[in-house]
């Protein structure tokens, strides 16, 4: 964990936009507040999409903080998936030294970017046991069932089903097909109906449990893992937002099964899509701008997570090298003004910074404060000697930025 400075008086309670309820309100944390980010699979390296993504949940977790409130923050590492295995086949190297080493050099680049770590980074191989018994406790009532040997959630056992996302079920089949669901699987009961647990397929890694010899789907591992660190009604549930539909929707009714209550989440979070050659970056597609290529052409961490917050999280964008420009030169000028040995008083800054992130993180505005400070001090016509360290700490604290 980095060291977070500590700013004078406290920021306000932290407003985000809920997917769920499709509106903008109050988090409402106890003194520790609770958050679940799905974390990557490990079969390629950080992208900016990635970086986007694990650098909004890092404002949440810093506002809530500069707020008074600790925060108990889990990510888990889906260190078992198909696309880790077909990435193996695919360059003819173990599954788990993919998965280790992607795994490092995410860890990596999270730590170059200052976000702050979870508390619990969870891996979904380590997980299996917790699956397994939340798969049986989900057998017990009656909300699984098998199809050739691999089981299957009954997503119409949650009431709230679908409530999430608020999609159709047309829409639902369509996008369950585009992102790893089986819609169109015989013997299955509902197209909806998603994968708890996976028998053991030749040349796959399997695993014994009491389900039998195989491996956790992908749903119930975040699920499992959620339940496990945080419990239900936990603050936040938060990941891109390709990730609603079906994972979070999914998630969610099988924890509101399991626990027969619900909320999973009280907020459901999600940041937009960065793009870059006219498609959503993806490892899938590989049009992809990697953090530790940017980092070892000697770009600054501190320029690149600028080039991030110029925009609002819950918008999409396209990655453009004249954003990085404009980000290195925005660094520039804040260097520059934080080094001076006196500038306008900076508790406005300070002010305005809390307001807009708490307001949804409207990093945009919270970004203009600063220039509007730093433009000013460089004129030289103000001289409290204070100003300048209040404005380093409040870029380091808030934004995350480094300064030094
Ligand atoms: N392991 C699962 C979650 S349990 C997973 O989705 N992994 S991932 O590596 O594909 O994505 C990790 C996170 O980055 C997810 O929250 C995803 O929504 C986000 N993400 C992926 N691509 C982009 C993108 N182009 N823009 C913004 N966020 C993205
Ligand atoms: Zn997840």
């Amino acid at each position: 964990m980095p060291p977070v400075p500590d700013l004078p008086g406290r920021g306000g309670e932290l407003r985000l936009h809920d997917t769920a309820e499709n509106r903008t309100r109050v988090t409402t944390p106890g003194p520790v507040a609770r958050m679940y980010v799905c974390g990557i699979t490990p079969y390629d390296a950080t992208h900016m999409g990635h970086a986007f993504t694990y650098v909004t949940f890092d404002l949440i977790n810093r506002v809530w903080r500069d707020a008074g409130h600790e925060v108990h923050y889990v990510q888990n590492v889906t260190d078992i998936d198909d696309p880790l295995l077909e990435r193996a086949v695919a360059t003819g190297q173990d599954w788990r030294a993919i998965a280790d080493r992607e795994t490092a050099l995410f860890r990596e680049d999270m730590t170059a970017l200052n976000v702050l770590p979870p508390r619990d980074y969870i891996g979904a191989v380590e997980s299996i046991p917790s699956v397994a018994r939340h798969v049986e406790d989900l057998q017990e009532q009656g909300a699984v069932y098998a199809v050739d040997g691999d089981l299957y959630f009954r997503v119409s056992r949650d009431a709230a089903f679908g409530s999430l996302s608020g999609l159709n079920r047309e829409e639902m089949i369509r996008i369950f097909a585009e992102r790893g669901g089986d819609p169109g699987r015989d013997g299955k009961e509902d197209p909806l109906d998603c994968l708890v647990w996976q028998s053991a397929r030749p040349d796959e890694p399997a695993w014994n449990t009491s389900l039998g010899h195989g491996r956790p789907g992908w749903h119930i591992e975040c699920t499992a893992i959620a339940l496990d660190h945080l419990g239900m009604g936990f603050d936040v549930q938060g990941g891109g937002s390709d990730l609603v539909f079906p994972h979070h929707e999914m998630c969610a009714a099988e924890a509101q099964v399991l626990t027969g209550t619900a909320p999973f989440a009280r907020h459901y979070v999600h940041s937009g899509m960065v793009a870059w050659q006219g498609h959503k970056m993806s490892k899938s597609r590989g049009n992809l701008v990697f953090v530790s290529q940017l980092r070892h052409e000697g770009i600054e961490p501190a320029a690149i997570r600028l080039a991030l917050l110029a925009h609002h999280y819950r918008s999409d964008w396209a990655w453009t090298p004249q954003g990085l420009d404009g980000a290195r030169e925005r660094l520039a000028l804040w260097r520059s003004a934080v080094d001076l040995a006196s500038g306008p008083d900076a508790a406005p800054v300070l002010e305005r910074v809390r307001v807009a992130l708490a307001d949804d993180l409207r990093t945009p505005s919270a970004l203009d404060a600063i220039d509007a400070w730093c433009v000013s001090a460089a004129s030289g016509t103000s001289a409290d000697p204070a100003a300048p360290g209040l404005v380093r700490d409040l870029a380091d604290g808030l934004l995350g930025v480094r300064l030094d």
